[in-house]
């Protein structure tokens, strides 16, 4: 069962859920008028299956434009969970190397502030790279849907835009590689009642696109990270609650190669097929 936000054939915001991957149903009509609304139900997905025998309004997907999965919520992310990721940070970042050894082995995870609910990317809108960095790339990530009490609801996709050589520089000099205009985007589909098992056993996979040709792509296996979900997520709510709820991106497992660099005009996919596609073209910003 999958839900989503998305703008009506009337000009209108509703979320939306789809039964059969061609259509969607407008919530709305049922008087839920944030996807919110859903994700802090006791049961989403019971909820959810209860619309299957109801016609409402549904709209054909091809009639609709899907938006980011979020309102109000937070957008954090997870670093280093990945070996891949841990590997490629520490061969570029020659002055501060081990600082990337000891995030991948402590108890305590990475978790860094990515966006607010308002800078995020819609799927097929652009994400940006940084006109001051010579190496940007995509960071392909699952990203777990969390609700006000701090339960997992859904997962959906997230790219973590990364200014890579800010970072090389010195990791001080992280938020400006992470938190920049169009740096996150997020969506469209929130994929509701996996449980952390059954996400384990996906894998998410990622290509560049530039010309015509694929420049980049790769795949990363969801069990590689080595962290579990309920971890990450006890982390962030420590000391810390999210009444909107939350979105945590998980960290990356999916890296290019040293010299690659996204370009404006490439168009960048990101994929779990039990999830969905998000896409988006490049600009500078
Ligand atoms: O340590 C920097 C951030 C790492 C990250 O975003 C990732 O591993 O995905
Ligand atoms: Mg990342």
């Amino acid at each position: 069962m999958k839900l989503c936000r998305f703008l009506t054939p009337q000009g209108t915001v509703s979320p939306g859920v789809t039964l059969d991957g061609v259509t969607v149903l407008e919530l709305a009509v049922y008087g839920v008028q944030t996807l919110r609304e859903v994700l802090e139900l006791e049961d989403p997905l019971r909820y959810l299956e209860s619309l299957a025998e109801h016609t409402g309004r549904a709209h054909r997907l091809a009639d609709v434009r899907l938006l980011a999965p979020v309102e109000l919520q937070e957008i954090w992310a997870a670093g280093v969970t990945y070996e891949r990721s841990r590997a490629a940070r520490t061969q570029e970042s020659q002055n501060a190397a081990t600082v990337y050894d000891r995030v991948y082995e402590a108890e305590r995870p990475e978790l860094f502030f990515k966006s607010l609910a308002e800078k995020v990317v819609d799927p097929g809108q652009a994400i940006g790279i940084r006109r001051d960095a010579r190496n940007s790339v995509p960071e392909p990530e699952l990203a777990l849907v969390i609700n006000s009490r701090g339960r997992i609801v859904g997962h959906t996709l997230g790219n973590d835009v990364t200014a890579r050589d800010l970072e090389g520089d010195n990791p001080l000099y992280l938020p400006q590689a992470k938190i920049y205009d169009r740096s996150c985007a997020v969506g469209p589909w929130v994929r509701i009642g996996a449980t952390e098992n059954e996400v384990r056993a996906w894998s998410i996979r990622s290509a560049v696109h530039r010309s015509g040709r694929v420049v980049f792509s790769g795949e990363a296996p969801i069990r590689s990270v080595h962290r579990s979900f309920s971890d990450l997520v006890a982390f962030l709510h420590r000391s810390q609650v999210f009444p909107h709820g939350a979105v945590l991106l998980t960290g990356t497992g999916i890296v290019p190669p040293p010299d690659f660099s996204l370009q404006p005009g490439d168009r960048v996919r990101v994929e779990i097929p039990e999830i969905g596609l998000l896409e988006n073209p490049v600009i500078q910003v």
